[in-house]
């Protein structure tokens, strides 16, 4: 375990723009390693389809590097292959949730989560009422498929520049008690809370018990400490609530992912040193 308390991911992905917000490309087993050794507890994978992935060969990786896969991030199937889950076209509908089922079967094999962030689609406020009804039996029947499978669902608030419905905490939050599923949580952003929240640590706060996954990235997108977010707060907000999940590297690979990855990692690292001084806590 990296920290005292916090789990990190890195953020991995078989093939991506070199402006996407994902640390390391290429060949995943390489990104096992390189995770492991830079002292990550877990990689979260961001991939376009599920069957691109050597399941046996990935397990094995992770088993022999004492790592696990925390999280699917699913959002190049919306960005590449254009699939949402509240688009009017039945058939496109049909085939978000039958590539989501995909995603929740290699989850179930690789004993982690499925993002659904990007996949959430944008819609037209003209049919405002149409989109959310298609959103929430697609959501519905992905959560009865979730539960039977017993893998999390992690539904990811973003800013209303990438999808414009339920930006806020609070707004996803409502939604989720209003479907009421044990296998659906929330996965927060802090680069969509800079632009959303008006409190991001109070709504940490708030909101804590619907907190199941997270991503850090500073406000310019950055590794953190490179922008303006104070993740001294976020990560006390984040104690506070007994959080027990992941946080993953979801930030560009900027100047090159070594450095982003390693800067990270060592800005939150002493960050949660200082925490644990001030509080008298052994490391
Ligand atoms: C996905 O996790 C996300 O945060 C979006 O902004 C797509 O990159
Ligand atoms: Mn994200």
């Amino acid at each position: 375990m990296a920290g005292f308390a916090l789990k990190y991911s890195s953020t991995a992905a078989i093939r991506a723009p070199g402006t996407s917000p994902i640390l390391f490309k290429g060949d995943l087993c390489s990104s096992i390693i390189k995770s492991k050794n830079y002292g990550f507890d877990a990689v979260e994978i961001h991939i376009r389809r599920p069957d691109e992935i050597e399941i046996d060969k990935i397990n094995e990786y992770c088993f022999k590097n004492n790592i696990t896969i925390s999280t699917i991030g699913t959002g190049m199937s919306y960005v590449i292959d254009r699939l949402s889950l509240t688009d009017l076209n039945w058939q496109k509908r049909k085939m978000a949730i039958e590539r989501l089922k995909g995603y929740i079967d290699l989850a179930e094999k690789l004993n982690s989560g499925v993002i659904i962030g990007s996949m959430r689609g944008k819609i037209d406020f003209d049919n405002y009422n149409k989109h959310l009804s298609v959103y929430r039996e697609n959501i519905l029947e992905l959560t009865d498929y979730a539960e039977y499978k017993d893998v999390p669902i992690y539904l990811e608030t973003i800013n209303r520049y990438e999808v414009n419905f339920h930006n806020t905490i609070e707004e996803m939050a409502d939604f989720l008690s209003s479907i009421n599923s044990s296998r659906l949580k929330i996965l927060i952003d802090t680069f969509h809370m800079n632009i959303e929240e008006a409190d991001m640590e109070e709504s940490i706060k708030k909101y804590g018990n619907y907190v199941g996954h997270v991503h850090f990235a500073d406000s310019n997108r950055r590794y953190p400490g490179k922008g303006h977010i104070s993740f001294r707060g976020i990560i006390n907000a984040l104690i506070e609530i007994g959080y027990e999940g992941y946080i993953a590297f979801e930030y560009l690979p900027y100047p090159d992912p070594d450095t982003a990855a390693k800067k990270g990692l060592d800005y939150l690292l002493a960050i949660e040193k200082s925490i644990a001084a001030k509080e008298n806590l052994l490391l």
